[in-house]
């Protein structure tokens, strides 16, 4: 319902959408007629019988057969319409039809991994659907209770520990849509989601066959950006030198002055020895309040290494894009079926430092992508 384009409510996407639509509002409807009404009737009696009006009272009335069964019936035959469609469209939403396609969810803190089948294919904190096919989502979860919401569809069901739960849907319209945790379930709950993309079926049977394009392709630079976000060095070091940190564009290759009036080039040495080791050399002006990330893997500072290494070398500082800017690209360039630049490191699954500084929020602890966990076994 688009009125006056506001929105009402989110594009109706799926299957379910018209009918649930249809539901709540004759359900607003006659919530609202009736509140009307009988606060209408509350306000009109309270007035004019008030002491000291001079009214008829010579005939109270203490009993109305009719009057009593129009306000029994009425209700009760709206109640029972209104029972009827809701529970129908109950009885469709938990019922998947046989030939639905299968995908399975694990929702953990604090993010959602899908892998779909026959194919294999995974992603993370996003969602490829086809259009006019029926998709039935079996989900659990690693640790606390989720909820896997996509409003586009109207489809919203719990994804808790130590049991499946399922929830199906026929996307109706091509187009990107949100993916959100329903369940508070921690720190980063609000940042638990993603988007689905409900494709055309050529364009999915494409997106398979290439091995999924989302998961695979992040460069060094990007994990990096992603890391830098996540660990929260951000939160101090931006595009300009501050009081609490250092701009790091254009760092590489830049003459260094320390605080004990020593100095040196920056190179790659320099920079991983920043993060690990940040009392070594206090850059002059500054003092020493950056934590050190000694908790780090080697892979994960390389990462970090790259992406800093990059800064500056562009006209645009590359600081990593935000939610928000994901969300601007997507409203300009609306239904769009390639992935937008995900800088959440909820993709990559970071552990973050174990100890970690006053200002790094030590976002994704435990958050290891199940590829990454895999690859930790070999
Ligand atoms: C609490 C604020 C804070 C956070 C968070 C922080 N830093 Fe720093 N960083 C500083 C300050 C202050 C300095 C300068 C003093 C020094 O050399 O230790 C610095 C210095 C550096 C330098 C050397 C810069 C130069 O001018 O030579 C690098 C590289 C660096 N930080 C990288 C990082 C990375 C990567 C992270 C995230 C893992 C991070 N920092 C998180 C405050 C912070
Ligand atoms: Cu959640």
């Amino acid at each position: 319902m688009n009125a006056f384009n506001f929105p009402m409510s989110p594009e109706r996407a799926s299957n379910f959408a018209g009918e649930y639509d249809a539901i709540f509002y004759t359900l607003t409807i006659l919530t609202i007629v009736f509140t009307v009404l009988v606060a209408g009737l509350v306000i009109f009696f309270a007035v004019r019988y008030r002491e000291g009006t001079k009214v008829d009272r010579s005939r109270p009335i203490y009993e109305h057969l009719p009057l009593e069964l129009t306000w029994t019936i009425i209700p009760l035959l709206l109640g029972l319409v209104v029972f009827f469609f809701g529970t129908r469209l109950f009885i469709d939403m938990r019922t998947p039809p046989k030939d639905a396609m299968d995908i399975y969810v694990i929702g953990k803190q604090w993010m959602w991994h899908a892998q779909h089948a026959p194919s294999g294919v995974r992603e993370n904190n996003t969602l490829h659907v086809p259009v006019g096919k029926p998709v039935r989502l079996t989900m659990i979860s690693q640790d606390v209770i989720h909820a896997f919401y996509i409003p586009e569809f109207r489809v919203q069901y719990h994804v808790v520990p130590g049991r499946y739960t399922t929830q199906w849907f026929t996307a109706t319209k091509p187009g990107v849509y949100h993916l959100f945790c329903g369940m508070y379930c921690g720190t980063q709950h609000s940042e638990m989601g993603g988007y689905v993309y409900a494709m055309e079926p050529k364009d999915y049977a494409e997106w398979i066959a290439s091995g999924g394009n989302d998961v695979k392709p992040m460069t060094m630079e990007q994990r990096g950006a992603a890391a830098f976000n996540q660990l929260g060095c951000n939160n101090c070091h931006s595009d300009k030198d501050t009081d609490r940190a250092p701009s790091l564009i254009g760092l590489m290759g830049k003459q260094r002055k320390f605080t004990d009036g020593s100095g040196l080039v920056a190179d790659e040495d320099y920079i991983r020895k920043s993060i690990i080791d940040p009392y070594d050399h206090i850059t002059a002006g500054y003092q020493n309040t950056m934590s050190a990330y000694n908790t780090l893997n080697e892979e994960q500072i390389l990462e970090l290494v790259a992406y800093i290494k990059t800064l500056g070398t562009t006209a645009e500082p590359k600081v990593p894009a935000t939610t928000d800017d994901i969300h601007k690209g997507l409203e300009t360039t609306g239904a769009n079926y390639k992935a937008p630049p995900r800088s959440s490191a909820n993709a990559i699954g970071y552990t973050g430092p174990k100890k970690a500084g006053p200002n790094s929020r030590n976002l994704a602890v435990g958050a290891i992508s199940m590829e990454e966990k895999e690859a930790n076994r070999q």
